[in-house]
């Protein structure tokens, strides 16, 4: 099983789409196993977005990802780092497919809803940055044979 990290931002907390965001997640039938609410702080921002630091758009993602509260999340499944990336859609809303979060809900590259590991690798690295060992919760869903067999 692949465990990948996900943010729904703050621009979808503040339009109240948490919960359309973990229903899509969920109806794919990915398991939940840790989230937390909070308001990012510009060091964890900076750690988060390291890689995109010295890019045109940097400092302006570090102000919107700091500019509200938002939801951090790790979903597990078979193949998680992909589902999640296809139901999320592309980076720009005007790019992405019908049906996904950030086609359905978005307009603009820099409003994109939600953020999801693009590797494995880089998901590990993303829920060790976010949680502690402690706060992933090990437990078994009940339809799990009937998602993957
Ligand atoms: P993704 O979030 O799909 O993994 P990314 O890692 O390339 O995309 O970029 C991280 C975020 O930075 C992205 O969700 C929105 C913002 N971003 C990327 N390219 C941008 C651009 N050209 N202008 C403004 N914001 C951009
Ligand atoms: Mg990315």
């Amino acid at each position: 099983m692949e465990r990948t990290f996900v943010l729904a931002k703050p621009d979808a907390v503040q339009r109240g789409l948490i919960g359309e965001i973990i229903k899509r997640l969920e109806q794919r039938g990915l398991k939940l196993v840790a989230a937390k609410f909070l308001q990012v702080s510009t060091d964890l921002a900076e750690q988060h977005y390291a890689i995109h630091k010295g890019k045109p758009f940097y400092e302006g993602l570090i102000r919107y990802i700091c500019s509200a509260p938002v939801m951090a999340m790790v979903w597990e499944g078979p193949q998680a780092v992909t589902a999640v990336r296809q139901t999320m859609g592309a980076t720009r809303p005007t790019e992405a497919a019908p049906g996904t979060i950030r086609h359905d809900f978005g307009l603009e590259v820099g409003r994109n809803l939600t953020h999801a590991s693009d590797s494995p690798e880089n998901a590990q690295a993303e829920i060790s940055l976010w949680f502690k060992p402690e706060e992933m919760v090990d437990w078994k869903q009940s339809n799990e044979t009937w998602i993957s067999g």
